[in-house]
């Protein structure tokens, strides 16, 4: 449990964030397909390594999280991702649910699964070097959903694949998901993303969870995709950090994704975070709003690797930047206030 709780600390170290570089092979070969690149396990594998590699990325980043597919590939030069990845001064993880999948019972909702045969698996991953892991609930939001069962069924899920961690010495990153689908406000938004956090700290609870030695991964507090008008940073942060006061102080800390938002909005939002004093770091894990410069940027030309990894530097720095301020200008006093 002592290492967990290093490493939980590790990942959401004073000014740096994780890549979340995780994108399941069917969500990974339609976005390279989107971007006019094959999609075969090698341009893959150049992808995921092209992000790996980019000079300084563990300036700002702590860790990266990858799929089963790329855990498994080498760089070019032979050496086996996680090693590779190790070396380079971050830390390499494992996404370790296999999807949300229709909820058995409860019509237009996901469980995520990937219990079966897991505690293997995890030793597996520690063996090849993972360090933390990743699973992820997703809930929609409608006039009527989630409902209650959705809401429990994911959290116990999240509770399992938490204490299985643990138990493998691997940092679960526990990330409930509530979706910007839709036309919602974004008091919507609050009360269901504080619902799915209250049934996720009841399972923790209940398997005996250490909640210094996770890092939760939570959607920003934001009004829907199809909602008039755009919500100000400072009145996301506001809600956002208003749902997550719900949290005891031990957690390690949180670093949220980005769920679609436009990059620039995303790492505004971030920002706005900071002027908020909380007991725990806030910090981000996206994966769209830090890859998709660089994706679009490649698009699987050789010879722009180069420009793909400075679109990426780009935005790891800025992110690394706003939650860098949270200890220098917005909060005031001494930095273990913030978590450092
Ligand atoms: C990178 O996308 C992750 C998994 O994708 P699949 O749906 O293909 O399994 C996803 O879990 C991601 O880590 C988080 O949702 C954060 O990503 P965003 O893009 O929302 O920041």
């Amino acid at each position: 449990m002592g290492s967990c709780r290093q490493i939980a600390q590790q990942l959401v170290a004073p000014g740096k964030g994780v890549l979340a570089a995780d994108e399941s092979i069917a969500t990974m070969s339609s976005r390279l397909e989107k971007a006019g690149v094959e999609a075969t396990p090698e341009n893959r594998r150049r992808y995921r390594e092209l992000l790996a590699t980019t000079p300084g990325l563990a300036d700002s980043a702590s860790g990266i999280i990858f799929a089963d597919e790329t855990l498994r590939q080498t760089f070019a030069d032979g050496s086996p991702f996680a090693r590779a990845v190790h070396s380079l001064g971050v830390l390499p993880g494992i996404k370790v649910d296999t999807g949300a999948k229709p909820c058995p019972g409860l019509p237009g909702e996901t469980v995520t699964e990937g219990l079966d045969g897991l505690s293997a698996r995890l030793a597996e991953y520690a063996e090849i070097g993972a360090a933390f892991a990743k699973w992820r609930a997703v809930h929609v939001i409608t006039d009527a959903l989630p409902s209650a069962g959705a809401l429990r069924s994911n959290a116990n899920a999240l509770a399992r694949y938490a204490a299985a961690c643990q138990e493998a010495g691997i940092v679960p990153i526990v990330e409930p998901e509530v979706l910007m689908d839709g036309a919602h406000p974004i008091d919507r938004c609050a009360e269901v993303t504080a619902a799915a956090h209250a049934a996720v700290r009841e399972e923790l609870a209940l398997l005996g969870v250490d909640l210094a030695g996770i890092v939760l991964k939570p959607n920003m507090v934001i009004e829907g995709r199809d909602h008039a008008g755009t919500t100000s940073p400072e009145r996301v942060a506001e809600a956002t950090v208003e749902v997550l006061r719900a949290w005891p102080d031990e957690l390690a800390g949180v670093a949220f994704l980005s769920g679609g938002q436009p990059p620039e909005r995303a790492t505004a939002n971030l920002e706005a975070m900071q002027h908020h004093r909380t007991p725990w770091p806030l910090t981000f894990s996206f994966g769209r709003a830090l890859v998709d410069p660089a994706l679009a940027a490649w698009h699987g030309d050789p010879a722009l690797v180069g420009a793909g990894q400075a679109a990426l530097a780009e935005r790891v720095a800025a992110n690394a930047a706003a939650v860098r301020r949270s200890h220098t200008e917005f909060v005031a006093g001494t930095p273990t206030a913030v978590g450092v």
